[in-house]
């Protein structure tokens, strides 16, 4: 007998075995529910919202099949991830994703490192959807119009323009995959800083204290932001960006971090 067909016979035994199997199992089911295809993520907690504004609304800036697919394929599996995380976690499943974020070090240690990845990459690009709006919208690009905002940006680094040159820095200067960020920080100052993967500055215990903060404004340099347009000219991307931050958002945050702060 030719080796392969030994084999073919094997294989035909151990399948009638385990069919045996499944037939005894199928004759007394517990759980009464289709299964699910293998590898089909589980629904929920968490779902992908639309995004705030039209898929082409951001170009020249952004295009259309960067936003398709960022969004649609790229946030879509840090959901999956994170819901995959969270499947028989009940306790975990019902805080909210800023809770889980500020305490990573504390989770059970086999859901520390999904956590961190896909709960920070859906919490991060959730943000960074709404840190941005279509530039020829009211408020959206150019200075920001709000006066408590424009004033901290010119008293903690020196002019607008300077604060966007140290924040263009910071986002080209990181290096591989992340993220640069504006934050409120707890002495009330803002802060530039910048993090690796899908760290964000909510994370204590993996992110360094200097770098915490509540975020403000954030930018996504992985690859997978700009490539399809931009190619490798990241300094590009993040030079067009500007056109489409939306600066009334940013305002906002900034009024709910300093309120919060003076409650603390
Ligand atoms: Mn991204």
């Amino acid at each position: 007998m030719s080796s392969s067909r030994r084999q073919f016979l094997a294989l035909s035994a151990s399948a009638a075995l385990a069919s045996a199997a499944s037939a005894q199992t199928k004759a007394a089911p517990l759980v009464k529910t289709k299964p699910s295809p293998p590898g089909t993520p589980p629904s929920g907690p968490y779902v992908l919202d639309p995004l705030p504004y039209a898929p082409n609304a951001l170009l020249p800036h952004v295009d259309l099949l960067t936003m398709e697919i960022h969004h649609g394929k790229h946030h879509q599996a840090y959901i999956n991830g994170l819901n995959t995380a969270l499947q028989g976690e009940p306790g975990l499943a019902e805080k909210s994703l800023e809770d889980l974020l500020g305490g990573i070090p504390f989770l059970p240690e086999a859901l520390q490192t999904p956590i961190r990845n896909h709960g920070g990459g859906h919490w991060n690009h959730f943000f960074f959807w709404n840190s941005m709006g279509p530039a020829q919208a009211p408020g959206i690009g150019g200075d920001p119009a709000d006066p408590a905002l424009a004033a901290a940006l010119a008293k903690d680094f020196g002019s607008l323009a300077d604060f966007k040159k140290k924040f263009a820095e910071a986002a080209t200067k990181r290096f591989g995959s992340g993220w640069a960020w504006l934050i409120l920080k707890t002495d009330g100052h803002l802060a530039i800083v910048s993090t690796p993967n899908q760290d964000n500055p909510l994370m204590q215990g993996l992110v360094p204290n200097a770098d915490r903060g509540t975020p403000l404004l954030g930018l996504d340099v992985w690859e997978h932001a700009y490539y399809l347009n931009y190619q490798n000219r990241r300094p590009d991307y993040i030079a067009a960006w500007w056109n489409v931050v939306n600066w009334p958002t940013v305002a906002q945050r900034y009024q709910a971090a300093l309120a919060a702060l003076s409650k603390k």
